[in-house]
């Protein structure tokens, strides 16, 4: 069954028309924009900042940052000087040099910020952490990449194994009453009065910007390099994707420990110029819709997660506020299921844009512009000047409506640069030396909608049939028992797979034989025989990465007694 499109919309956007675009795009039309068009050189922090300070934009917020505790607003011209101060302070208090990883290891705050475009604008590759790594996943991540410096806190710093890196220099500690000693450095006794002049670090295109790890469902994680060149496509993207115009006041939701927190919760809206709301603290549905009244939030970029916690919070609660202001909603991490685009629609009279991309794409790839209908559950259309294909095994191009490799044409301007130390496997995503493979499995349809069914290892094969676990979970998100659901195939003599859902309840809701087969009806009538789960298992919660994902090689783990892999970025 398909769900009916959202038609398109007329309207002033900056992608008035994908498919005339869409044809002749060249990247060197975004090219122009930067430094290096004229002196060969660059600078991340530069373009995203200080070209904006030295300008017209000067006086405009760059920052709103919001917490429990601070409510403050930088400039870009502001912003220079405290990233200046910051680049100052780090360079004056450790031996520090282009290209050496500094990681970034603390909650959202204006200091971050300040210091990760201090250290960009020292030429240093930034490796973003989320907060609530532990020990073992810090250890992992600094030691494979002979990472110099961390930024944390006095609270945190406990989890930094110091003793056991060698190669770690220096420790930056922002919070108060900090003790130094020889490898500590208290950032707020310097920060105020480091200078707030400073000549950025000029550098090459090719020259690395971030650092982000990402766990696969084995080994160890990977270190997934970005260069400066990703800034074409974060200024690019966002323009036409976030369609971005002077006036916008932008959020977004991300963590910098997940790319999307960098790549579009800071780069792509700097580079833009555009007015950028961070809100640090936990997650709450009246902190949300409260910040987008505040601060009149125009554009906004989740994840689906966050959509269906809203959701559970009810309609009655969006009614409380203000959220006219909201121009533009935008969605990425996991598969956006039509059951929430159809909420979004009721209670924000607002379509949500499904956009995919990965932390080795470093940007937007596939999406949903504002201006074209969008098919609810499917992910959009590739981006103007980057070709997407489903291919086999072999790299051949498979016909519209055929499940397969989802795949990128390598030489995308924000493509992955290097897996940190690891060439091998760096090769080992790419087919005939001219696709990406992406380890995702989808189909695309005759009008050229990309539409996703899982991770490749997650897709079922049930007497025959292929089965995505991600249109299960859809179909079994319209149940109106069900929060949230996580699908896997758990082997079967007779059926190769059979389909296994794990279920967490709506509140009010309990767990009864009924309601499994209630469920297994409507699943049944819903979307096919086959695709119905043979076996439901209710949880409390469903095992979720810091972003939001479901990990369905967690519960399979879990189901057949295997061992769970890497589980640092698993959520506690
Ligand atoms: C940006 C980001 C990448 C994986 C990707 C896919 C899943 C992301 C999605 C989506 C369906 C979407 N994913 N966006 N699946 N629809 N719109 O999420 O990066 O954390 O590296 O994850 O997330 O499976 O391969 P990352």
């Amino acid at each position: 069954m398909k769900v009916e499109a959202l038609p398109a919309v007329s309207g002033e956007f900056n992608l008035h028309n994908y498919e005339e675009i869409a044809s002749g795009f060249d990247w060197k039309e975004a090219e122009k924009e930067f430094s290096w068009y004229e002196t060969g050189k660059v600078n991340m922090a530069h373009e995203a900042i200080d070209r904006h300070a030295d300008s017209d934009r000067k006086n405009k917020v760059a920052l709103y940052y919001k917490d429990q505790h601070r409510n403050e607003s930088y400039t870009f011209y502001e912003m220079k000087r405290m990233t200046n101060r910051a680049a100052n302070m780090l360079k004056s208090h450790s031996d520090l040099e282009k290209g050496d990883r500094m990681f970034i290891f603390m909650p959202r705050s204006p200091e971050l910020y300040f210091t990760m475009f201090g250290a960009l604008k020292m030429g240093l590759i930034v490796g973003p952490l989320f907060e609530a790594f532990m020990e073992g996943a810090i250890y992992d991540r600094l030691d494979d990449s002979d990472a110099k410096a961390i930024i944390t806190t006095p609270e945190l710093v406990s989890r930094v194994p110091f003793d056991k890196l060698p190669n770690l220099k220096t420790i930056f500690l922002v919070g108060e009453n900090i003790e130094e000693n020889d490898h500590t450095v208290d950032v707020m006794k310097y920060l105020p009065n480091s200078s707030d002049q400073f000549e950025v670090e000029w550098l090459d295109k090719e020259d690395g910007l971030v650092l982000h790890y990402t766990s696969g469902s084995t080994g160890k994680p990977k270190g997934v390099l970005h260069a400066q060149y990703a800034m074409v496509q974060h200024l690019q993207t966002a323009r036409w994707v976030l369609d971005f115009n002077e006036q916008d006041i932008y959020w977004c939701t991300a963590d910098p420990g997940w790319v999307t927190g960098t790549s579009y919760g800071v780069f792509a809206p700097w580079l833009n110029g555009t007015t950028t709301v961070i809100i640090g603290g936990r997650f709450s549905p009246e902190g949300w819709y409260q910040a987008i009244e505040d601060y009149g939030v125009t554009v906004w970029y989740s994840a689906p997660t966050a959509f269906r916690m809203l959701m559970g919070a009810g309609d009655a609660l969006v009614k409380e506020y203000n959220l006219s202001t909201l121009r533009h909603v935008l969605s990425v991490g996991e598969p956006l299921n039509p059951e929430v685009i159809r909420w979004g629609a009721q209670v924000f009279e607002r379509r949500i844009h499904d956009t995919w991309w990965m932390t080795e794409t470093g940007a937007q790839v596939i999406c949903n512009y504002p201006a074209l209908a969008i098919k609810p559950g499917s992910m959009g259309k590739p981006v103007p000047g980057i070709k997407v294909a489903i291919v086999d095994d072999q790299g051949n191009e498979l016909p519209a409506n055929q499940m397969g490799n989802l795949a990128i044409e390598k030489g995308w301007p924000s493509m992955m640069r290097q897996i940190w130390n690891n060439p091998e496997k760096y090769e080992s995503y790419f087919l005939k030396d001219k696709w990406y493979v992406s380890g995702d499995s989808a189909y695309k349809d005759e009008e050229g909608y990309y539409w996703f069914q899982g991770r490749v290892d997650d897709v079922i094969m049930t007497s025959g049939e292929r089965v995505g676990p991600f249109e299960v979970e859809s179909k079994l998100l319209e149940h109106p028992a069900v929060a949230e659901a996580g699908v896997i195939g758990k082997p079967d003599p007779v059926r190769g797979e059979i389909i296994k859902a794990f279920v967490a309840l709506v509140e009010g809701y309990e767990p009864s034989e009924e309601l499994i087969q209630d469920i297994q009806q409507f699943v049944k009538k819903g979307l096919a025989a086959h695709a119905a789960p043979r076996e439901i298992e209710f949880k409390d919660k469903l095992p979720k990465t810091r972003s939001g994902k479901i990990m369905r090689r967690v519960l399979k783990a879990w189901e057949l007694d295997l061992p769970t892999g890497d589980l640092s970025t698993m959520e506690d």
